[in-house]
């Protein structure tokens, strides 16, 4: 491929990209209450939580893929808006995210081991280092909006993490948040 510059709009959307559509129905599996998952989709329909705009680059060894995400603000039951998270299927590969509005937090987690909770957000930058496991949450009542880049062969697996989860819940307080272990992790 040819060198390229893309465009960064207000939103946080990259042009050109291939956006990616993250819907509450499809991704219910990582929310603790199911019966307030239930209540949405029956009470307001199917909801958007997160968008992802990725650049188009070959998933190749030597290229760096990019996107960024725009996660919504909302929470199901008192759980807040998140990505669905995962391992790269290659372990060994870290990620850069840079914060570029909203507030959030990024939860990591290795397979074996502690878990770890960063403050993440506008003008943050997050480092991911290779075998740890990454979710992003919105804690805040505008967008979260994060460009990231990683090597384009690391793949995704969500099936680890779905399996593992991330060892914490966040949720939503009148005034912020609070942490709150999940058994088993
Ligand atoms: C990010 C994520 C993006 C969406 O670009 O893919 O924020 O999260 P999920 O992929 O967990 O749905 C990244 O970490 N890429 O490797
Ligand atoms: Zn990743």
């Amino acid at each position: 491929m040819e060198g390229l510059v893309a465009h960064l709009l207000p939103h946080g959307q990259i042009e050109p990209s291939l956006v990616l559509r993250r819907y509450l129905s499809e991704i219910r599996g990582i929310y603790r209450d199911q019966e307030a998952v239930n209540k949405i989709l029956r009470e307001e329909g199917d909801r958007l939580v997160y968008e992802v705009y990725l650049g188009e680059v070959p998933e190749a060894e030597g290229h760096v893929a990019y996107c960024t995400t725009v996660i919504y603000p909302g929470t199901v039951g008192d759980e807040f808006h998140m990505t669905k998270g995962h391992f790269h299927a290659r372990r060994d590969t870290a990620e850069v995210y840079l914060g570029l509005r909203g507030k959030g937090l990024l939860l990591l987690r290795r397979e074996q081991g502690p878990y770890q909770v960063l403050e993440f957000g506008a003008g943050l930058l997050g480092y991911v280092p290779p075998f740890w496991a990454h979710r992003t949450v919105n804690i805040g009542d505008e967008p979260l909006v994060f460009f990231a880049a990683w090597p384009a062969d690391a793949g995704h697996d969500y099936v680890t993490a779905e399996r593992l989860g991330f060892g914490v819940f966040v949720r939503r307080l009148l005034d912020g948040y609070r942490l709150e272990e999940a058994l088993g992790s």
